[in-house]
């Protein structure tokens, strides 16, 4: 049985993430979706929240489950028994960071391998953070998160003329 982890901060999860969420799904037994719990850095959402909305955007996938963890994730790796770590790659700029993340990773655990996905071109300019900023000034963003976490941003952060 082959277990891989799809760590990151999810805040929220957008369209982009269950692309590769999906994607992974099709290449393992088992997929965890990790969503950091970070208590030293202020999210938008609660991880309680990111995971409700991580579970509600991924119940089409039955092999897919999701969790939050603490401090490394190596660790965490260790703890599920898993060896592999998934990462989405959208654009060059994005290289650097992940480069850098799995470096520090193999470092901290060698046996365990990180591999990149490339996302859809449909997806490659969707971020948590530019959802949040285009939904904040107005914009539409229907298109690019789950409908659960549409909701839930409505619902913390009030439409600007939508
Ligand atoms: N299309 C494809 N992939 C995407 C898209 C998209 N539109 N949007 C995001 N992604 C990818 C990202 O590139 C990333 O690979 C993944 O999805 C998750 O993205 P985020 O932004 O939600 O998560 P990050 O990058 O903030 O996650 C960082 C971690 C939580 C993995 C990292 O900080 C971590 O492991 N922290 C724990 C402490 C630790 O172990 N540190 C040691 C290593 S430095």
């Amino acid at each position: 049985m082959i277990r891989a982890v799809y760590p990151g901060s999810f805040d929220p999860i957008t369209n982009g993430h269950v692309y590769i969420a999906e994607r992974a799904a099709a290449l393992f037994d088992e997929l965890i979706v990790a969503v950091l719990h970070n208590p030293e850095k202020r999210a938008t959402f609660s991880v309680e929240e990111r995971q409700m909305m991580a579970r509600e955007a991924l119940s089409h996938l039955p092999t897919v489950k999701v969790d939050a963890f603490q401090g490394l994730l190596v660790d965490f790796m260790r703890h599920v028994r898993s060896r592999i770590i998934i990462r989405g790659l959208r654009a060059l700029s994005d290289f650097e960071y992940e480069f850098q993340l799995a470096q520090m990773n193999r470092q901290l655990a060698p046996e365990i391998e990180t591999m990149f996905i490339v996302t859809d071109a449909k997806y490659s300019y969707l971020s948590s953070r530019g959802v949040k900023e285009v939904y904040s000034f107005g914009g539409p963003i229907q298109d690019m998160v789950p409908p659960g976490v549409f909701r839930r941003l409505r619902e913390r952060i009030p439409p600007a003329g939508l």
